[in-house]
């Protein structure tokens, strides 16, 4: 009896230790840095390839997340040396104090301070969001019930396409289809080059969402929100719809491919002649309210 007792306790151990194990390799899988899509396990940001996505990864890294754990730690420990202290058997007669000037003026201005300090580097932030430099590139995105429109303007070609997810029987592995981030037709954009999104969508409220530019933007019907990104590095960038939309609102991921400005010329012409001709839902819905209304 004694034996397999410690046996039993020498399994827990075992198994607890595996669990930390695991842990730790789920930390190596997040070392690893896949850009543009987040890997199994990983826990923080996807690695940033814009300014504003560094920026707002080190706001949220090296300054809120120290303030939130100092604070927590904080008020753990005064409530632990409370609860201690002040305990019936170790306090029997409790003190009948109501007021104290000098910790009611200190538990104001410390916060104040606080504040102050995380919203310095807030505001600059949201100036970097807001301030769109002048424009070398423009895609217009427009969220539907499930699926992206991206159109370019007239002086890019003047066409737009639909962007849906692959569904998982179309998926080639093999040449980097991700399950529920794949789709047939990404937007593509040119390296090192600003950006300009013009956001919108035709029916509820979508949020256009892509991590590694730092972009989170809200797709409202009737109104046409704008951002900027300027991406450095060449690759695969998911996102996805991050307002409830409806029932397939986890099933409308956002791809952007950032490619050289040779590969974009390259694509922009082949593109032209695609999708040119090519109907799409949202110039669909647009005639069909059209013809209605003749
Ligand atoms: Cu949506």
């Amino acid at each position: 009896m004694r034996h397999g007792g410690r046996f039993a306790r020498h399994r827990i151990a075992i198994g607890a230790a595996s669990a930390a194990a695991s842990a730790l390799s789920a930390a190596t899988a997040w070392g690893e840095e896949t850009y543009g899509y987040a890997a199994p396990g990983q826990i923080g940001f996807q690695p940033p390839v814009t300014d504003l996505a560094r920026y707002l990864q080190w706001f949220h890294n090296d300054i809120l997340v120290p303030v939130t754990v100092v604070i927590s730690l904080f008020v753990l420990a005064l409530l632990i040396y409370v609860v201690w202290r002040f305990r019936e058997s170790a306090n029997p007669t409790p003190s009948r104090t109501t007021h104290n000037a000098v910790l009611e003026v200190a538990w104001t201005i410390l916060p104040v301070i606080v504040l102050l300090f995380i919203a310095v580097p807030s505001f600059r932030l949201l100036t970097m969001q807001l301030t769109l430099p002048p424009p070398e590139v423009t895609v217009k995105v427009t969220a539907s019930q499930w699926h992206w429109n991206y159109a370019y303007p007239k002086d890019e070609g003047d066409f737009s396409f639909d962007s849906f997810m692959k569904d998982q029987g179309d998926l080639k592995p093999e040449s980097g289809d991700i399950r529920l981030l794949a789709v047939d037709n990404e937007a593509v954009v040119p390296i090192n080059k600003v950006v300009r999104l013009q956001i919108t969508a035709t029916d509820v409220i979508h949020s256009f969402v892509v991590q590694s530019f730092g972009v989170r933007v809200d797709a409202v019907p009737g109104r046409l929100n704008e951002t900027w990104f300027k991406a450095d590095r060449e690759g695969v960038y998911y996102g996805q719809c991050s307002k409830i939309c409806g029932k397939d609102h986890a099933f409308m991921p956002i791809a952007f491919r950032v490619v050289s400005q040779e590969k974009y010329d390259a694509w922009l012409a082949d593109a032209k002649k695609k999708f040119a001709a090519a109907p799409n839902a949202i110039r669909v819905a647009a005639s069909a309210v059209e013809a209605t209304r003749q």
